[in-house]
């Protein structure tokens, strides 16, 4: 099954990783100082919770920091080796209510020990690495928004469990001003004082958004590198080391980690596969990726070594600080959240570093299916504008291919991009072509296209995908309606390698079947078309037969048939724009 369809889950990995099962933290010797009044952190999260019946509430209250205390073997704790929740009876109506607070279940997170243990993911491969004793240390900087208390708490306690102090320099948190959440303030204050690292919490007064607050953390920072967590992560043994170690070897490496999954209903933790990356949709949304045959050769199919992945999903990544700043930072134009996951990406390929992942280093992350904070300007506006602002630098001549698959992002205010400009001036950095050709060669963004719009049959109208979800709609019969101006579902790119393509859909034709869109496959001929500019036929590779309509049909009105070299008006094609060269 092709779990990269998933919209914003990663795949699962297919490998087991029980053999590496263990609680073996629990046989860590807590620093006295995380051991502090947790009575203080029961009492908050009861008293945020008025409605709830007395046995729920005493359940709640034992399980707070230590987990299921009913259990008298800590490995029968709730959650422990990343074990999904149970969720009692009593408290089912209660989580199902609090489900959009934080759009992940809080009452789940709740039962868990705040420091649950999770299954080391590392390999024996990975095990077998060795570190020098001077790894270079680290800022950890954790911005939120309105977080959740137990997945605020839990994030800072999985770090401090399983990282090796000396390289944390400190933990910088910085408060986009959250609202009403009185657990935030005092009680986080107090629980930060008990950890055994300087840790510092920045306030915003006025909300920032993501970027400009890791911009504000960072600013404060002073370890020789940068580590961004999102604010409910869970890390796993050994995450740290091997982020820290790419980077003194490769001061220009930005390296994330493997994200594995927290389900956000029942906390389970699940290994995230090392065989996806990070790459891009036409709508220029993140989204995993296979990992292509030519990096398993480069490789060497060792999979202990780290990926060089076009883009990175931006929530968790280790960068040396003063390279962070040498390589522009973030974009201060880019507002609340998305986009600058990818701005960043491609400016560090473009301007001469690398974003890795390495798939020894793992770190779970609560995927949410939808945001639970507001938009301020509305999250559609915010994430174009982002956008905008990224193909605006980043993309040269392929911005015009974005304009035509996303007409209304054309219409949107970039604001002043300038000194962003400026910037990659300044860094002397390669262009998008580059990028694509070097980095990217598997883009659904084709590198060289002889066309970006629509493709129109003579008498019939356009080719339609008929509003096929490019995110799950392989196998999908390719149709034609009436031709409308911009209609999305009629714009296709017809690419120099031949493909006519829709994302990452290609028209692919078959003996005997309609003509359907399937997963682009690089050197599937049956997905090869040559265009005759003289007879408008449009002929399929590898049966030499001309792509037809059939308007006789009610589905599958696109058929191969022999090319009629009469007057066949079904046969003749046209694009709406001269063809490129
Ligand atoms: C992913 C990234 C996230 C960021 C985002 C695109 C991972 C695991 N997460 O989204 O880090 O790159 O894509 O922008 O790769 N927050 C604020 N202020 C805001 C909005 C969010 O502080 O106005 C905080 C939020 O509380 C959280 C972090 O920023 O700690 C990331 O936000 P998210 O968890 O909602 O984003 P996510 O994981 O969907
Ligand atoms: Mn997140």
């Amino acid at each position: 099954s092709d779990c990269t369809k998933e919209i914003i889950v990663p795949c699962p990995s297919s490998v087991s990783t029980d053999k590496y099962s263990t609680i073996s933290e629990r046989n860590v010797q807590l620093h006295p100082k995380i051991i502090i009044d947790k009575i203080n952190y029961r009492k908050e999260i009861l008293s945020n919770n008025q409605n709830i019946t007395e046995t729920a509430k005493r359940s709640i209250a034992l399980k707070w920091w230590e987990g299921d205390s009913g259990a008298t073997n800590p490995a029968n704790w709730q959650g422990e080796a990343g074990r999904a929740v149970v969720i009692p009876n009593e408290l089912k109506e209660e989580a199902k209510k609090r489900f959009a607070e934080n759009q992940f279940n809080i009452i789940a997170s709740d039962l868990m020990a705040l420091n649950r243990s999770v299954r080391d993911q590392r390999s024996a491969k990975c095990l077998a690495h060795k570190f020098p004793s001077n790894l270079p240390s680290t800022s950890i900087i954790i911005v939120f928004h309105n977080e959740g208390n137990s997945t605020l708490l839990r994030t800072l306690t999985s770090i401090i469990l399983r990282s090796p102090i000396k390289y944390i320099h400190e933990i910088i948190m910085v408060d986009d001003a959250s609202i009403s959440r009185e657990y935030l303030k005092d009680p986080l204050e107090a629980f930060s004082k008990s950890l055994p690292v300087p840790v510092q919490i920045l306030r915003n007064t006025d909300r920032l958004g993501l970027m400009k607050s890791r911009l504000r953390g960072a600013e404060i920072a002073t370890g020789e590198t940068l580590t961004f967590l999102d604010a409910h992560v869970e890390c796993s043994a050994g995450w740290l080391e091997y982020l820290l170690y790419e980077v003194k070897k490769d001061r220009t490496a930005v390296v994330c980690p493997i994200i594995d999954v927290i389900n956000d209903t029942d906390f389970a933790y699940l290994t995230g596969s090392d065989m996806t990356w990070g790459g891009f949709n036409w709508r220029l949304n993140f989204r995993w990726y296979p990992v292509p045959q030519r990096e398993e050769v480069r490789r060497n199919g060792d999979h202990s070594l780290p990926l060089l992945s076009p883009t990175m999903a931006g929530g968790l990544f280790t960068i040396n600080r003063e390279y962070f700043y040498e390589i522009g930072a973030y974009d201060p134009g880019m507002e609340v959240w998305g986009g600058e996951n990818l701005e960043m990406s491609f400016r560090v390929w473009q301007c001469g570093g690398k974003v890795l992942i390495h798939p020894c280093s793992h770190v779970g992350h609560v995927f949410r299916k939808q945001t639970p904070y507001t938009f301020p300007g509305g999250t559609g506006n915010v994430i174009y504008h982002n956008n905008k602002r990224l193909v605006e630098v980043w993309l040269d001549k392929y911005k015009d291919f974005v304009y035509a698959t996303m007409p209304e992002l054309k219409r949107v205010d970039a604001g002043d991009v300038s000194e962003r400009l400026a910037l990659r001036e300044r860094l002397k950095c390669k262009d998008f072509q580059w990028y694509l050709q070097n980095i990217y060669p598997e883009s659904s963004m084709p590198v060289d296209f002889h066309h970006v719009g629509a493709l129109k049959n003579e008498v019939h109208g356009c080719i339609d995908s008929l509003g096929l979800n490019n995110d799950n709609g392989a196998n999908q019969y390719a149709g034609i309606l009436p031709c409308q101006n911009q209609r999305i579902s009629q714009i296709l790119a017809y690419s120099k390698k031949g493909e006519l393509r829709v994302d990452d859909l290609c028209m692919e034709g078959s003996a005997n079947i309609a003509i359907k869109f399937q997963k682009c496959l690089l050197g599937n001929q049956k997905q090869m078309w040559n265009y005759n500019n003289q007879t408008r036929n449009m002929k399929h590779v590898t049966s030499g037969k001309c792509m037809t309509a059939d308007k006789t049909k009610t589905s599958g009105q696109l058929i191969l048939a022999s090319c009629e070299t009469g007057d066949n008006a079904n046969q003749r094609w046209y694009f709406d724009q001269p063809l490129l060269t």
